[in-house]
C-alpha cells in the first residue's frame, strides 16, 4: 500500500493528512503507514488509537490533529473540526483513510487486532479465503512442518500429537478477520451499551460476592476493586459468556487456521499457537476447555495465550492457573497485568468529569490536580479532587459533552484494549458500580439510560412483534440489537441504529 494511494485516490476533499507535527514523509521515515479502507465503513472501530492532520480545500480550514478511537470518534472529531459550511460529505471523506503505526516490539494485548484488521482490509481486493486456501501448503504438510517449532519450544511429540493431529483447522476465522461492524454508534451510544443497568446491578451483587477475593487483589495489586469488577463486566459480562457458543469457540482450530493460512500476521499467530500449545503442555488447560473468541482471547478477562502465559496468577493457589472457573486467577492476573504493562498506580484515580471556566487553557499537558483547580478546572460533582499532587490532562471527547480529567489509571486500562472509548466505558462502569451517578454533563443527542426494566420491556415488545430477540434478560446482544434496527426500519425510524433506547421502546409503545 503506497501513501498516496489510500489517501488522494479516495479522499478527494483532503489535500495533507499527516500524523502529529509531522508530515507525510516525516510520517513515512517514521514508519508510519497510510491503510485505505473501502467505501464509508471503518476497519477497526474500537482498536484504531489514531493521530492525523487533515485539511478541507473547501473551507481552507486545517483541522487539529485527531485521536480517533471510533467510528464514533472520528464523526465526532469531523463534526467538531471539519464544518465546513458546505454541505456535510467531509466527515465521510475521512473515513477512507487511516494512518496505522508500524508493529512495535512491546504489543498490547488487542494491538494486533489493529493491524490484523487493516491488514485485510488494505488487500480486500482479493477474497481472503482465496488467500488461506493458495497458503504455500496444505494443513497438513503445514502442521508436520510446524511440529519443530513447537518441539524448539519445549513441546513434547505426545502433546503436539494429541492436540495438533485431531485437530481441523477453523477456517471461518477468515471471515470473521475481514468482517466490517455491524452496527455504528455514538460515544454515548456506545457508552450507555456497555454500560448498562444490568452491568451496574450485576457488578454490585459481583463486589458483594467478591468482596473478599476483590480485597486481596487490592492489598497485592493495588488495583481498585470496581476497576476490575468493571473489566470483567464488560469482558465477559462477569464470566457469563466465556463458554456461549454465540460469541465464543474452540480456540485451538481457530489459532492452527491463521498460523497456517492467515498470510500477513502469520508470525504473530505461530506465536499465539504456540503459546497455547505451551499451556497445555504445562497442564494449565486441556485442548478442549479453551474456548474463546476467534482470535484466541479467553476467559473472565479475555486473555490471550500469551497475557495467560506471561501476566497470569495462581491466585486460588489450585497449581494451575487459568482464566476459566472461578475467578481468581483471571482478575488476579489482570490486575498483574495492569501494573506491570500499563503501569498501574495504587491509590490514584482514573479521573474525572470536570467543569470547565469560560477560559481553561486546555492542551494536552500533564499538570497536577491542585494546578487545574487554580486554573478553575473543578470535579463536577462538586467535591474536591482526593489527591492533588496526582498528574491528569484535560480531555473533551465529544464538542459540548463532558470533559474529564484523565490520569496514568486510565491509560493502563488503554494498555489492555487501546481504545479512549473503552477505558472510558470500563471507568465509568466502575464509578457506577461503585454508586456514582451519571456524567452530570450529558453527551449531546445522548439518551439517559435504560432501566433493566426499561431494556426487559422493549425485548418483549419486539419479540412479540416478531423481531426475535432470544429472549428478555434485560442485556443487548447482537440479536437485540438486530431485532431493533430491523423494527426502525420497518417504521421508517431514522437511523436505524440498532440502538436500543427510549425512542425506540416509545415507537414500540405506540406500536401496540
Ligand atoms: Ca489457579
Amino acid at each position: 500500500m503506497t501513501l498516496g494511494d489510500g489517501l488522494f485516490a479516495h479522499s478527494t476533499q483532503l489535500t495533507a493528512c499527516t500524523g502529529v507535527g509531522r508530515n507525510i514523509a516525516a510520517c513515512c521515515a517514521a514508519g508510519w503507514r497510510l491503510a485505505r479502507v473501502g467505501g464509508l465503513r471503518f476497519a477497526n472501530p474500537p482498536y484504531g488509537p489514531t493521530f492525523y492532520r487533515v485539511r478541507s480545500t473547501a473551507s481552507r480550514r486545517t483541522a487539529n490533529v485527531c485521536r480517533t478511537q471510533s467510528k464514533a470518534d472520528w464523526l465526532a472529531y469531523s463534526r467538531q473540526h471539519l464544518r465546513n459550511g458546505r454541505g456535510g460529505s467531509l466527515e465521510l471523506k475521512v473515513l477512507n483513510c487511516v494512518i496505522d503505526h508500524r508493529p512495535s516490539s512491546t504489543l498490547s494485548r488487542r494491538a494486533f487486532l489493529v493491524r490484523a484488521l487493516l491488514a485485510a482490509s488494505a488487500g480486500a481486493a482479493v477474497p481472503f479465503d482465496v488467500r488461506a486456501q493458495s497458503a504455500s501448503s496444505s494443513f497438513e504438510a503445514w502442521r508436520d512442518a510446524f511440529r519443530h517449532r513447537a518441539a524448539a519450544r519445549g513441546i513434547s511429540d505426545a502433546t503436539y500429537a494429541r492436540v495438533m493431529e485431531t485437530i481441523k483447522p477453523d477456517t471461518s476465522v477468515y471471515s470473521e478477520i475481514r468482517s466490517q461492524p455491524e452496527f455504528n454508534e455514538a460515544l454515548w451510544q456506545y457508552i450507555n451499551r456497555r454500560v448498562s443497568d444490568w452491568r451496574i446491578i450485576t457488578g454490585k451483587a459481583r463486589a458483594k460476592d467478591y468482596a473478599p477475593l476483590l480485597a486481596r487483589i487490592e492489598r497485592e495489586y493495588g488495583v481498585d476493586r470496581f476497576t476490575m469488577l468493571a473489566v470483567w463486566g464488560i469482558e465477559s459480562s462477569y464470566g457469563e459468556v466465556i463458554d456461549n457458543p454465540k460469541y465464543m469457540r474452540p480456540v485451538i482450530p481457530a489459532l492452527a487456521a491463521l498460523a497456517w493460512g492467515e498470510p500477513r500476521r502469520r508470525s504473530y499467530w505461530e506465536a499465539e499457537l504456540l503459546n497455547a500449545l505451551v499451556i497445555i503442555e504445562r497442564g494449565w488447560a486441556e485442548p478442549k476447555e479453551m474456548i474463546g473468541s476467534w482470535a484466541g482471547a479467553m476467559g473472565h478477562t479475555q486473555w490471550m495465550p500469551e497475557v495467560w502465559l506471561h501476566m497470569g496468577v495462581d491466585f486460588d493457589r489450585n497449581g494451575r492457573i487459568s482464566p476459566y472457573g472461578p475467578p481468581d486467577d483471571a482478575l488476579a492476573g489482570t490486575a498483574r497485568f495492569l501494573v506491570e504493562r500499563g503501569k498501574y498506580r495504587r491509590g490514584e484515580a482514573w479521573g474525572c468529569e470536570v467543569t470547565l471556566p469560560e477560559r481553561h487553557g486546555g492542551g494536552h499537558e500533564r499538570r497536577t490536580y491542585a494546578a487545574w483547580r487554580e486554573r478553575g478546572v473543578a470535579r463536577a460533582d462538586g467535591a474536591a479532587f482526593a489527591r492533588p499532587d496526582d498528574r491528569a490532562r484535560l480531555t473533551v471527547p465529544v464538542e459540548g459533552g463532558p470533559a474529564f480529567l484523565i490520569g496514568q489509571n486510565f491509560s493502563a486500562v488503554m494498555s489492555y484494549n487501546p481504545a479512549f472509548s473503552y477505558a472510558l466505558a470500563v471507568m465509568h462502569l466502575a464509578d457506577r458500580i461503585r454508586g456514582d451517578g451519571p456524567f452530570v454533563h450529558p453527551f449531546p443527542g445522548s439518551e439517559r439510560l435504560m432501566t433493566l426494566a426499561e431494556v426487559q420491556e422493549l425485548q418483549r415488545r419486539l419479540t412479540a412483534l416478531g423481531f426475535d430477540t432470544d429472549g428478555s434478560d434485560g442485556r443487548v446482544g447482537r440479536d437485540t440489537q438486530r431485532a431493533v434496527r430491523a423494527f426502525q426500519q420497518k417504521v421508517g425510524m431514522f437511523p436505524a441504529d440498532g440502538y436500543a433506547g427510549l425512542k425506540v421502546l416509545a415507537r414500540l409503545r405506540q406500536a401496540s
